[in-house]
């Protein structure tokens, strides 16, 4: 089967496009998989050391009894997930985590909140999170809902390093999943945070009932934003029991490889991240990840609400592919 002259063009020299057309996206998505991994490899290894992982840990610092309704979500107050709310962390706890985050490997510490916006009062507790986990020598990253210009002012001059903040799925399929604030707001933010220069951290979920050109979708909408996304986390459904989600039909693995692969070719500088959902796929699954190029992962025993794989047990992947920790994605 021939492959699109667009396509070996891109093998050999990565380039930085922000005008991707569907058809292109999905022609990628469609080639054979051994064409896809191997381009999806060279694009990779012509911008990062092929072997190098970035790893972040997380931590839930207020859970739970959020207004919003993603469909995915057992945070929502309007799903019955079993899950016990909590009020903001104070500093002290937050840090004391990171601290073992930091002893365990981590170089970079996420802290999420379920919020729809923060409130102005919540940015002050959160850079002083921000400002303790920084003077721990590590990385830092808060995904608290959507910002006005001023938080997101608020938190830069707090030294924050990455705001995660995704677009989840493709517009159309987004109302099947959220009603509860729009795809618009969404870009709003992140281009609020984009213009307070702090680092980007968005892309999606797969997994939850979408159509191929959904995904296509996506990744075409993450690619073409005016700069790409310093760390794009590609999560694969965690199905909660009690959300609307709990029982959706399985996404096929060879489709979430072929997702990774094709996220890679279109933001070649970015970090992709495996993110959630590697407590269901195999060892051989994660390592097809890796090659397809994703070069960064969440650490430590749990996301935020939901398992994450042991450290023992990704040391001991680490160990048998020959990857190690390291890297950063921003200057
Ligand atoms: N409340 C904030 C927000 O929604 O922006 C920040 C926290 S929210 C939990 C962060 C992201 O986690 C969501 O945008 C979604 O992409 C991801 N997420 C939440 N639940 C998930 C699930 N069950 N499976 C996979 N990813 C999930
Ligand atoms: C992202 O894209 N995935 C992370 C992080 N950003 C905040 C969250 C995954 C959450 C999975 C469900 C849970 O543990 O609650
Ligand atoms: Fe709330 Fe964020 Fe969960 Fe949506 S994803 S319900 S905004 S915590």
């Amino acid at each position: 089967m021939s492959v699109s002259p667009a396509i070996v063009q891109m093998g050999s020299a990565s380039l930085l496009r922000h005008d991707w057309r569907l058809d292109e996206v999905q022609s990628l998505f469609e080639m054979p998989f051994n064409d896809l991994i191997f381009t999806a490899q060279t694009v990779h290894r012509e911008n990062f050391d092929a072997n190098e992982i970035q790893v972040s840990s997380l931590l839930s610092i207020k859970t739970g009894a959020c207004s919003e309704d993603c469909g995915y979500c057992p945070q929502s107050a309007r799903f019955d997930a079993d899950l016990k709310p909590e009020a903001l962390m104070p500093v002290e706890e937050v840090l004391e985590a990171a601290k073992r985050a930091k002893d365990q490997g981590a170089s970079r510490f996420c802290m999420g909140a379920a919020w729809r916006s923060p409130k102005d009062r919540d940015i002050d507790r959160v850079v002083e999170m921000v400002q303790g986990v920084k003077s721990l020598g590590m990385e830092t990253c808060v995904t608290l809902g959507m910002l006005t210009e001023k938080q997101t002012q608020v938190l830069k001059q707090g030294g924050l390093d990455y705001y995660n903040h995704n677009l989840d799925t493709s517009e159309d399929y987004y109302s099947e999943v959220i009603t509860t604030r729009t795809y618009q707001d969404r870009l709003d933010t992140l281009e609020r945070v984009r213009d307070a220069g702090i680092n980007v951290c968005c892309g999606g979920i797969v997994g939850m009932g979408e159509s191929d050109i959904d995904r296509a979708k996506l990744l075409m909408e993450l690619a073409n934003l005016p700069k790409h996304p310093e760390s794009v986390p590609i999560n694969m459904l965690v199905q909660v029991e009690g959300t609307p989600m709990a029982g959706t039909v399985k996404l096929d693995p060879i489709v979430f490889v072929r997702t990774i692969a094709v996220a890679r070719i279109l933001m070649p500088e970015s970090r992709v991240r495996l993110s959630a959902g590697r407590t269901e796929m195999s060892d051989e699954m994660q390592a097809l990840c890796f090659l397809a190029g994703a070069n960064s992962i969440f650490y430590g025993e749990k996301l935020l609400t939901t398992d994450n794989p042991m450290t023992s047990q990704d040391h001991d992947l680490f160990n048998r592919l020959g990857v190690y920790p390291g890297g950063s994605s921003h200057t």
